[in-house]
Order: C-alpha cells, then sequence, then structure tokens
C-alpha cells in the first residue's frame, strides 16, 4: 500500500544483472539481497527506469583486452585512468541479463549503456569521457521528471557516478542505501558515500520512501 510518488519522480534501478549478483562474473556481494529491495521500491513510483551494462566482448575495461594485465588493475585510455574489470554483462549473454528476481516489468524505460568499445559508462547519464550522454537526461527532462530515486549496483560505481550526475544536471537526488550494495574496492564504498555527502546528494533509507511523502 502508501502512497504513490508523483509523476516528477522516477526510481532508477542500476544495473540488477546476473554478473553483479553472488555466482557472476563481477558478482557485488548481497547484490541479490538489493533486488528483494529495489522491488518493494519500485511499487511507490509511477517511472521506473531499469539500467543495463551492456559491453561488447572486447570491451576496453576488461582486463582480458589488454596483454599482461589483471582484473582491478588500472590502464590510462584516452579519457582517463581505468579501472580493468574481469570481463562482465557482455551483450546476449546470461550474465548481462536481468537476475531473475528483478521485477524488470513495471519498468517504463530500460537504458542500455557502456556499448562503446572505448568507453566504460559507470554512470547512466553520461559516459566515462564525461561528455557522451547516454540520453536518459534528456527522456527525464521531456517526462517532467524532477527527482530521482537511485538504487542497485554498484553503490560505490554506477550508482555513486549516476547519482553525482544526476546532481549536476540538475535534479533532486536521494540514493536509496539499503536498495544499493557495494563493490567495496580498497575503500571505495566508504569514498563513495563521502562524495555522495560533499555533492549534496541526499542519502534515505527505502523505509522512509515507502511509509512517507
Ligand atoms: C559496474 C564496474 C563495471 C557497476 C559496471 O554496475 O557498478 N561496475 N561495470
Ligand atoms: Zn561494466
Amino acid at each position: 500500500m502508501g502512497t504513490i510518488r508523483g509523476l516528477n519522480q522516477a526510481l532508477i534501478a542500476v544495473d540488477l544483472q546476473n554478473d553483479f549478483c553472488p555466482g557472476g562474473a563481477l558478482a557485488v556481494p548481497e547484490g541479490d539481497r538489493a533486488i528483494l529491495v529495489v522491488n518493494r521500491l519500485s511499487r511507490s513510483f509511477q517511472h521506473i527506469v531499469y539500467t543495463q551494462d551492456w559491453h561488447p566482448a572486447d570491451h576496453l575495461s576488461f582486463a582480458s583486452s589488454h596483454p599482461g594485465k589483471k582484473a582491478y588493475e588500472t590502464v590510462d585510455l584516452a579519457y582517463g585512468r581505468q579501472i580493468l574489470w574481469p570481463t562482465h554483462c557482455v551483450q546476449g549473454t546470461r550474465g548481462a541479463e536481468f537476475h531473475p528476481e528483478a521485477d524488470v516489468q513495471s519498468g517504463t524505460l530500460i537504458i542500455r549503456k557502456g556499448f562503446h568499445r572505448a568507453i566504460d559508462s559507470y554512470s547512466t547519464f553520461f559516459e566515462n569521457d564525461q561528455r557522451t550522454a547516454t540520453g536518459l537526461a534528456g527522456y527525464l527532462r521531456d517526462r517532467g521528471i524532477d527527482t530521482v530515486y537511485l538504487a542497485g549496483l554498484a553503490t560505490d560505481f554506477c550508482v555513486l557516478w549516476s547519482a553525482l550526475d544526476a546532481h549536476r544536471l540538475g535534479f533532486r537526488v536521494f540514493v536509496v542505501e539499503d536498495a544499493c550494495r557495494g563493490i567495496d574496492l580498497n575503500g571505495s564504498l566508504a569514498a563513495a558515500l563521502n562524495e555522495m555527502d560533499r555533492a549534496g546528494v541526499n542519502r534515505v533509507q527505502s523505509a522512509e520512501i515507502i511509509e512517507s511523502r
């Protein structure tokens, strides 16, 4: 039950895909637990955007594309430093599919990112060159949405970068903390929460969204 949030508000569910859940190629600890919370949250929204990390098999964010390099090392790409990841979310594979428990039918938009071979895309607004737009901002504005709630995987990468971009673009931004899970590479989770606070991104709990208005 509870109240339904207005047409000016959207829930953005980030990367609820098999490869980011336990057993997947880039498993986020308890990633599947976030999905249950997102499903509950989704019933309070009229606009729900699901994002999908969607890489070609030879994507430059993969360690396998850089002979001699290992996952979690870094390389310098055209746009700057890039962490190298295990091969994940390859287009058309099971790992790239939404997790079976994600209630994707509730989605009013599904947006893919990371499909340019030479550019990674953590944020669902801009690729990692911070210039190539995904089109999501235009979509949200055309729909009259000025407030976004972010949830999903991973807190310290795709959720963080999406939250910072949304804030920079002028949206009111709330990260629903218990509806996210992090990778936590060398303290990146704590650093991400700090960065959100410094940027003016609001952090909330799902209970505050579901029960209040
Ligand atoms: C992500 C690393 C690489 C994420 C995606 O969804 O946070 N992280 N690709
Ligand atoms: Zn990726």
